[in-house]
């Protein structure tokens, strides 16, 4: 098995990041907002204006894997993002795709996606579909041509408050409070067809819907308005300590069970979306909504400072072998 994979670099390899920066919503343009970020797709740039809309001249010029700008749809991030990692799943690699950025930047649309309006398209077609769909039904049509047998799970988990809940748990109640995270394989579902994946995100979604708005209720941690950037553990060398520690902590799931070092991760856990040890990482850190210029660029560069530095971080990246 090992032999026919293509030869990895011996010693690891940095981690992929990725920008996509969202157009404006309704509301900005109403505003007549300025953007402060400008993408080019082509020389895989982001410029951040530094100074003021009236200074030109002050800017920021940051260069990664791969740039989206405003007008990148769904496909176009997942053809040229999601496929080349999906090759390496099938081939044995654990693979992971997060995205960090602050609230309303387009992490949930860019992972989930929407559905386009009035049933309009199926769930497969959907323009509007992000990455978990679209790889979940990929998969689905590649093992099924592969002729081999093959098992599918998947696991919805959000974390709130520095606690993690099952978004599939079959707990029926509304006003039940979610369950807390035990043992991660009792949150694995089995999912034999691409017609039994949709059904597993619907019920995602709706379980989510009612525990956002129960932990909004209970308390008001994620504060949007609270400013973002000047966080002094955005600093140099915080991102691969949180990197590794993400990893340890997934590993820490899978293999080990209930005894999570949850406590650990403290208020980093927010920043992380998780799933199995890293091997293919992105990080897509999306434009930011605010109303004023300075806080709109700061918390941009504080974004893209962070990534700039997630480019360093080495993986070493080593084929399943069941
Ligand atoms: P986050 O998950 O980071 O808090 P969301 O994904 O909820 O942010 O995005 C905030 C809003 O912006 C949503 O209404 C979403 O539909 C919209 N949005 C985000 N990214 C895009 C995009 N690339 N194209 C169109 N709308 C987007
Ligand atoms: N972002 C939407 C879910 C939300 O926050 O509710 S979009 C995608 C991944 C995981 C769970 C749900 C979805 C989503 C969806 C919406 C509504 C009902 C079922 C599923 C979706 C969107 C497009 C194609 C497939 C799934």
């Amino acid at each position: 098995m090992a032999q026919i994979l293509p030869k990895k670099d011996e010693k690891g390899r940095n981690i992929q990041v990725v920008v996509r920066c969202r157009p404006f919503n309704t509301a900005e343009r109403k505003a007549a907002s300025h953007t402060v970020v400008e993408c080019d797709q082509n020389r895989k740039e982001v410029t951040v204006r530094t100074g003021g809309i009236a200074d030109k001249a002050t800017r920021k010029v940051y260069t990664f894997d791969k740039v989206f700008g405003p007008a990148a749809k769904q496909i176009d991030v997942y053809r040229s993002v999601v496929c080349p990692i999906l090759d390496e799943v099938i081939m044995g690699y654990n693979c992971t795709i997060f995205a960090y950025g602050q609230t309303g930047t387009g992490k949930t649309f860019t992972m989930e996606g929407d559905r386009s309006p009035d049933e309009t398209f199926t769930w497969e077609d959907d323009p509007l579909a992000g990455i978990i769909p679209r790889t979940l039904h990929q998969i689905f049509e590649m093992l099924s041509e592969s002729n081999t047998e093959f098992s599918v799970k998947v696991s919805l988990l959000e974390i709130y408050n520095e606690e993690l809940f099952d978004l599939l748990s079959p707990a029926p109640e509304v006003t039940e409070r979610l369950q807390l995270f035990d043992d991660p394989r009792n949150k694995e579902i089995t999912v034999h067809n691409k017609d039994e994946v949709y059904q597993i995100l619907e019920r995602g979604a709706a379980k989510r819907k009612t525990a956002s708005t129960l932990m909004n209720a209970y308390s008001r941690s994620e504060n949007i308005g609270r400013s973002w950037c000047c966080d002094k553990r955005t600093e140099a060398g915080t991102l691969t300590a949180l990197f590794s520690l993400w990893v340890e902590i997934i590993k820490a799931l899978v293999e080990r069970g209930p005894h999570v070092p949850l406590q650990r991760v403290q208020t980093h856990t927010h920043l992380w979306t998780s799933s199995e040890d890293a091997l293919k990482t992105s990080i897509i850190t999306p434009r930011f909504q605010h109303q004023s210029i300075w806080r709109y660029s700061c918390e941009t560069l504080s974004t893209l400072d962070y990534a700039n530095r997630a480019k360093n971080i080495m993986n070493k990246p080593e084929v399943n072998q069941k």
